[in-house]
């Protein structure tokens, strides 16, 4: 139940009440005018969404109905502070992260699966189909970047990710579908490249976090499997292969032995659970922390992007290339999360490839001079030429238009699919 004074209550109430779309960022700028109290659009939308939860279950069950929801709220959040101290003491104690893992799996129903429906091609000019790769990478979902402390240069949040997912979402199969007219893209790649949660290995991001790590977790990959099982029904295949970020790590200290033990391989596992009834879309989360996969007959190196610390790209990637190629590892492409901006380098095979961000500019990037948009990108590779072209998306151009998942999640996670 939300404690806030009646006068205010009547009034956001009022607002929504008058329009079946309501404008969050208008609502809190009248908010500010009424009130003189600055609430940020997010702020604004999540009050007004509990207090027409509290008055539906005024009207259906009463103020006894009020009372059991508030001790069923407290008992949530108590067990979810519980469920996080849990993961932690394993974690702590070198236990098995796969406990953790089945307890996903078994607990998480799946998205009901879409069907495919495959647009095809008119007529194909060119013989041989071609894949297109769309890393999602750095989401640092959970984090909050202040618009006013960025002077407006960028803002995130929980809305804004979904927008900016859904706006994602949107525009790589509207790409895909212009290249259809020409050519035929039986198969989709995802890389997921790390930093999916922001995470809470800097004391400003605990104290900054939107919300614990445990439900940002949960509430990113719910959004994300949406957006994954959109995209498959366009597909014959949708690829997932995942690598872990710097991010993800449970604690403040730097560690490398178990690397994989953390958010991001928790978050791939439950957008995995959540799309396990879709027969189109195949996973892949290994514990490594680099993988090479197979893009029309390409080996491309993935990795988030913090191994390359320190030298040179080109100098880097010579030595990942000594290492690997007498493995019989050789790899001719390389993309990367990691930077938070898309860079291109030519390492003689083709393109090392560092492939932007969802968050965007923060605080840190604008003071320490590496402002850049919040972009991703859309590269086609094929089978006889590589890598042959790169679309850039501007993910801040979806910023103010609301997304079309469904963002409602329960105090108890086993009702989210309903
Ligand atoms: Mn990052």
């Amino acid at each position: 139940m939300l404690i806030i004074e009646q006068e205010k209550r009547d009034w956001l109430l009022e607002q929504v009440n008058s329009t079946p779309h309501p404008n969050w960022t208008e609502i809190a700028r009248q908010y500010e005018e009424v009130f003189g109290e600055r609430r940020h659009r997010s702020t604004i939308r999540r009050w007004v969404l509990t207090l027409m939860r509290d008055e539906h279950i005024l009207e259906h069950y009463g103020e006894d109905g009020l009372l059991r929801d508030e001790v069923g709220t407290r008992r949530a959040k108590l067990e979810s502070a519980h469920f996080k101290k849990r993961v932690s003491d394993l974690v702590n104690k070198q236990l098995s992260h796969e406990n953790i893992v089945d307890v996903i799996k078994m607990s998480a129903q799946a998205l009901p699966p879409n069907k495919i429906r495959l647009r095809e091609t008119q007529k194909t000019t060119s013989e041989s189909p071609i894949v297109a790769v769309a890393p999602l990478t750095d989401l640092h979902i959970g984090e909050f970047v202040d618009t006013q402390q960025m002077g407006g240069l960028n803002a995130y949040d929980f809305e804004i990710f979904t927008n900016r997912l859904f706006g994602w979402t949107n525009q790589i199969s509207d790409l895909c579908s212009l290249r259809r007219s020409f050519v035929s893209v039986p198969i989709l790649k995802v890389p997921m490249l790390g930093d999916m949660v922001s995470g809470e290995i800097h004391e400003e991001l605990v104290r900054t976090n939107l919300d614990n790590v445990i439900m940002t977790m949960a509430r990113g990959a719910y959004m994300v499997s949406q957006s994954l099982m959109t995209l498959a029904s366009q597909f014959e295949e949708v690829h997932v292969d995942s690598v872990v970020g710097n991010h993800q790590r449970l604690r403040k200290e730097i560690y490398y032995k178990d690397k994989y033990v953390g958010w991001d391989y928790l978050f791939y596992q439950w957008v995995a659970a959540f799309c396990k009834d879709q027969p189109n879309i195949k996973f892949t989360i290994p514990k490594t922390f680099y993988q090479l996969i197979d893009v029309a007959g390409f080996n491309v190196l993935i990795h988030h992007g913090d191994a390359m610390r320190g030298s040179s790209m080109q100098q880097k990637v010579h030595s990942l290339r000594q290492a690997l190629q007498p493995q019989g590892k050789a790899f001719q492409y390389m993309f990367m999360g990691h930077y938070h901006h898309v860079e291109e380098h030519d390492i003689g095979t083709g393109t090392a490839l560092m492939c932007g961000c969802m968050k965007g500019t923060d605080e840190y990037a604008m003071l320490q001079g590496l402002a850049s948009r919040a972009t991703h990108v859309l590269t086609f590779f094929h089978p006889k030429y590589g890598l042959i072209s790169r679309d850039t998306i501007y993910l801040e151009n979806f910023d103010d238009e609301r997304h079309g998942f469904n963002d409602y999640v329960p105090e108890i996670w086993a009702e989210l699919i309903e």
